[in-house]
């Protein structure tokens, strides 16, 4: 059974002990997001902040999505599920999609504002990170808009800082869809519909954060995710469609060539990086939320947290599906949530030489291929999510010459780390590819065996070997 909202997925994680109900009093000023923050950074469980500051009747929950075990309950799976497993089963349900319902109401409207009667200020949005330009009532928040040229409707996660009562800024580059299809409606210089809503089934925002290929509706997807279909209700002021218990829904439009200061924002990188720049403008035209309303906040910054989680997730199953239409003979991808997904590693067998470099090629040309601006790819023998063994092909096999190759100019998300100034307000970067294979023209006595009891031993001895272990007086 899937969860119905996020109330269900927070009844879950309160059943196997992985969130924290805080009743003390917490400031939406920063407390909370320091919260948040030390929980990510000492694998601590989610938090449900059930008493804010100056925002009685108002609730935040901290750090949704932050583990792998959390992300395995949210799967419905077992809380103890390995990377491997979850990557398997997020990679097999992608394969089946089922459309949404369509219901005349849900929890979503118990409340409704419209036009005047909207104040963003009555939200408990919080100051996120020491240094951020704003509050951000968008962090863990999906937001909806329809292609004007298709019946494409896009979802995808965008952060939102208040700038005042009705209006936010919103994080847009352009490879993202929302910054393709804003690109539609400003060039005609009409508003883009637009609505974001947050507090929803964690599956909604787990696809929300993928790179789903162009044309395609999120929420298709997270019906087969979820092998039931998404129930969702109408907008009040506009024809888009949300999920009908999202606790909190704001409606508007995105305005056409109109830019406001935005940022800085703590970011995935794990730095506040792409600092203040003037971005695109949200202004918000009615207000829809259920009685209590619970606003879900991801403190992002230095690694592990629910950005880096959902986000390679994400990466690591759509670079799979592209490689296996490519009939690439790659044997296994892992996108390590600890590079800020600056890294993706790639097993393959090597038919020809240099296919290193082709399969680079598939990623960057992947939807969420522009985030990740280093791709190791190493034989079929090297386990890529042991990173003992990837360290060791990195360091001992890519040739620093001939094993690297780099592209200038490839354009990366301006969040990249290492980008210089004027390459990030450029809007463009770079990447690199470490070919960690042996060379295919060495000749077979050239290529080393490795060194280790799997490969150097003969079977016979191997198996005498493990046969006697207790024998020879080992405890493990
Ligand atoms: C918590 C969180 C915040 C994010 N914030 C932004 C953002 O502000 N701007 C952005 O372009 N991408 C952001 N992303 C990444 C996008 O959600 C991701 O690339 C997704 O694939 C975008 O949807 P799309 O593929 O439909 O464009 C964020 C992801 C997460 C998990
Ligand atoms: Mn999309």
């Amino acid at each position: 059974m899937a969860f119905n909202d996020l109330r269900e997925f927070i009844t879950a994680l309160e059943k196997h002990g992985e969130i924290q109900k805080i009743k003390k009093d917490v400031d939406w000023n920063l407390e909370a997001g320091a919260i948040i923050r030390r929980c990510n950074e000492t694998g601590g469980p989610a938090q449900l902040f059930e008493k804010i500051k100056d925002y009685p009747g108002h609730r935040i929950f901290g750090g949704p999505l932050a583990t792998l075990r959390r992300l395995a309950i949210a799967m419905e799976m077992s809380p103890d599920a390995t990377y491997a497993e979850i990557i398997d089963e997020f990679f097999y349900r992608q394969t089946d999609p089922i459309k949404p319902i369509l219901v005349n109401t849900g929890p979503c409207k118990e409340h409704i504002l419209v036009g005047d009667d909207v104040d963003l200020n009555m939200f408990p949005a919080p100051l996120v990170h020491g240094g951020d330009g704003g509050r951000y009532i968008g962090t863990w928040n999906v937001g909806a808009c329809k292609d004007p040229d298709s019946d494409w409707i896009n979802w995808g996660t965008y952060r939102l800082m208040v700038h005042d009562r009705n209006s936010t800024g919103i994080f847009i580059v352009f490879p993202q869809h929302v910054g393709v299809i804003f690109n539609k409606y400003e060039k005609m210089n009409k508003p883009m519909p637009y609505t974001a809503f947050m507090g929803v089934e964690p599956l909604i925002n787990l696809i929300a954060a993928t790179g789903i290929p162009h044309g395609v509706n999120e929420v298709d997807v997270v019906g087969g995710l979820r092998k039931e279909p998404v129930k969702l209700v109408k907008c009040e002021t506009n024809d888009l469609l949300v999920p009908d218990t999202a606790e909190i829904v704001l409606e508007g439009e995105i305005l056409p060539n109109i830019r406001k200061d935005e940022g800085p924002f703590g970011e995935y990188a794990g730095y506040q990086i792409s600092g203040v720049m003037p971005r695109p403008v949200f202004k918000v035209k009615a207000v829809t939320y259920r009685n209590n309303p619970i606003l879900p906040t991801s403190c992002i910054g230095t690694p592990v947290d629910d950005s880096h989680i959902v986000v390679s997730m994400g990466m690591a199953t759509g670079f799979k599906k592209a490689l296996e239409d490519g009939a690439y003979p790659v044997t296994g991808i892992y996108v390590p949530p600890e590079s800020a997904y600056h890294v993706v590693i790639v097993a393959t067998e090597t038919p020809y030489p240099y296919i290193a470099n082709r399969i680079a090629a598939c990623i960057w040309a992947q939807k969420n291929g522009f985030i990740v601006p280093r791709v190791i790819v190493v034989n079929s023998d090297v386990d890529p999510t042991n990173m003992a063994e990837v360290g060791h092909a990195l360091a001992t096999k890519c040739h620093p010459v001939r094993g690297t190759t780099t592209i200038d100019r490839l354009p990366t998300s301006p969040i990249t780390g290492f980008l210089s100034h004027e390459e990030r307000d450029q809007g463009f970067g770079c990447g690199v590819v470490y070919d960690c294979t042996w060379p295919l023209d060495w000749k077979p006595e050239h290529t080393p065996p490795r060194s280790s009891f799997n490969d150097i031993y003969p079977e016979e001895i191997k198996e005498r070997v493990l046969n006697n272990w207790k024998d020879y007086g080992f405890k493990k």
